[in-house]
């Protein structure tokens, strides 16, 4: 199946245990994403704010779909495998 036209996103920064889940996801289902590495500081996380009306990480962002899930790994896991998990087989 041909993948979607835009690409998603990934709120995170790359020590975070919970990030390292949902961008292992995204590599193992082949998908070619957007990373935003967001500040360290969590008051200066303005733009995640505004995206996902909180600050934690990680937000996972499909703008096919109009969907945000933010702060939760397991969810944002889930919802690549069911909705991905056979776009890019060759
Ligand atoms: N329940 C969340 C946990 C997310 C979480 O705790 N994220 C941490 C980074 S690992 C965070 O954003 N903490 C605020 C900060 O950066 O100080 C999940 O499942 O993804």
């Amino acid at each position: 199946m041909e993948q979607s036209k835009k690409m998603l996103e990934l709120y995170q920064f790359e020590e975070c245990p919970y990030c390292k889940k949902v961008r292992t996801a995204l590599t193992d289902l082949g998908m070619t994403y957007i990373i935003h590495n967001v500040p360290r500081n969590l008051e200066e996380r303005d733009e995640l704010e505004k995206v996902s009306g909180q600050r934690y990480v990680p937000v996972l962002v499909d703008p096919n779909t109009d969907t945000v899930i933010a702060d939760d790994d397991e969810k944002a896991v889930e919802y690549l495998t069911e909705n991905y998990e056979n776009e890019n087989v060759e």
